[in-house]
């Protein structure tokens, strides 16, 4: 990791940029295969799959005997583990439902907003290396509380036709049964305007590669809604004297293990730390199976030096990390200074991994700096809120001369005479 001095403020906007990823032109390629899958359904489908994922699809669905299969092949311990990350996050989820209490803002005019579950949403989960089937919890969870009448799943598999066995059984553990062997763009866009076996949704949810999230980007514009602006995942850890090297460097590792685009950022006000932790990161990187990984985004990284803990919040602020880890002593106090962040992990104890899969947060979070106006996904992504209004004879009389009056400043007589011509039969 590049070391940083009291990088000076006003350097800190270009410190703050993530490392720019190779971008090849993707539109024209996404945008080939949304078309062609949007014309062919199921025929694009089959054929981007055996040229991708290099299988010759028939059955485009999961059949019930493959999920059976992959019961018996999760292990008693982690279908367990999933168990308890399933109730921590349904219980932290649940109580996002909040029911809003009607508001009578003048006499005889109550105006109240009600949630309401966007029908059919789509998931995706990658495939890879690493099949992340935790995603599935954080996906369909809240998807579930909503209410959401079709939750459909997409995910490739791999040259044999099959998928992890982790993936198939949380699936099925949430109840899940629309679970779709397609990987890719063109699971974006099968999602997106549907084919002969995949239904159309209203919106898609999950990570992905480029491709992926490309193509998610590409059918936003054609009125699919979408999670959030993706990119590499990261961390920010502030640390003061009372840190544990150890526990920062396996902090800094569990995210860049995710990919070799990923950051991970170090700041601290005790400089003695950035060499312990440099230590710590050697040692333990050479017990990682994905140490390669790992190693190509520490070359993208980089810790610094500040002279408070007070600046390295400010920092952090300008950086709006996805994760941001304070261990520092009497964490909860500094809550209040913390402006723009994914989700913040306070003190030695709550590590990232904790907030990936189990204690109850969700980990699709906003990257690559959207922490400074997104939130991650909640309840609250998988419903509209639609707002209602109630006037009485007596509420219109209350209100109607100043929508008269500003109709007309805005020259827009026929708002004002919907008012008016109420008006007159009340007064009559
Ligand atoms: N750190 C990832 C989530 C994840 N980690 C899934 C492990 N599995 C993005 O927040
Ligand atoms: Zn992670």
């Amino acid at each position: 990791m590049k070391y940083l001095n009291n990088t000076p403020r006003s350097e800190w906007q270009i410190l703050a940029k993530r490392p720019v990823i190779e971008k090849r032109n993707l539109d024209d390629i996404v945008n080939n295969i949304i078309d062609k899958v949007r014309i062919m359904g199921d025929v694009a489908l089959r054929e981007f799959t055996l040229e991708f994922d290099e299988f010759n699809l028939g059955e485009l669905k999961v059949s019930p005997a493959e999920i059976e299969k992959a019961k018996s092949q999760v292990s008693e311990e982690l279908k367990q583990a999933i168990s308890v990350a399933y109730n921590n996050i349904y219980k932290f989820h649940a109580f996002q439902k909040v029911t809003e209490i009607p508001v009578e803002t003048m006499e005889g005019i109550t105006c109240w907003r009600k949630n309401v579950a966007i029908e059919n949403v789509g998931l995706y989960i990658p495939g890879g290396s690493a099949p992340l089937f935790s995603t599935i919890l954080m996906l369909a969870i809240p998807a579930q509380i909503a209410g959401c009448k079709n939750i459909v799943l997409c995910t490739p598999c791999d040259q044999n036709g099959t998928i992890n066995p982790a993936v198939l059984y949380t699936a099925s553990f949430l109840g899940i049964n629309q679970i779709y062997k397609i990987g890719g763009a063109q699971a974006v866009a099968a999602l997106a305007y549907g084919t002969e076996s995949i239904p159309k949704v209203d919106k898609i949810f999950g990570p992905g590669n480029q491709f992926v999230t490309k193509a998610k980007e590409l059918v936003q514009k054609n009125g699919i809604a979408i999670d959030l602006p993706a990119g590499p995942s990261e961390v920010l850890v502030i640390a003061d004297k009372n840190a544990d090297a150890e526990f920062i460097a396996a902090d800094l590792l569990s995210q860049a293990e995710h990919g070799t685009d990923s950051q991970v950022v170090f700041t601290t006000n005790y400089e003695p730390l950035i060499e312990q932790v440099n230590l710590a990161l050697e040692k333990q990187l050479s017990t990682l199976p994905r140490a390669g990984l790992a190693k190509k985004t520490l070359e993208n990284s980089f810790s610094v030096l500040f002279n408070s803990v007070d600046e390295c919040i400010d920092f952090s602020n300008v950086y709006a990390p996805e994760h941001l880890i304070l261990a520092i002593e009497n964490p909860t106090e500094y809550c209040d200074k913390i402006l723009n962040a994914g989700s913040v992990f306070l003190g030695n104890y709550a590590c990232e991994s904790a907030g990936d899969y189990a204690s109850g947060t969700n980990h699709t979070l906003p990257t690559n700096g959207y922490a400074k106006s997104y939130s991650g996904v909640s309840y609250d992504s998988f419903v509209k809120k639609i707002t209602f209004q109630k006037i009485t004879p007596r509420g219109l009389q209350n209100i109607g001369a100043t929508v008269e009056i500003m109709a007309q400043a805005e020259q827009l007589t026929a708002h004002k005479n919907a008012v008016s011509i109420r008006l007159k039969k009340i007064n009559n």
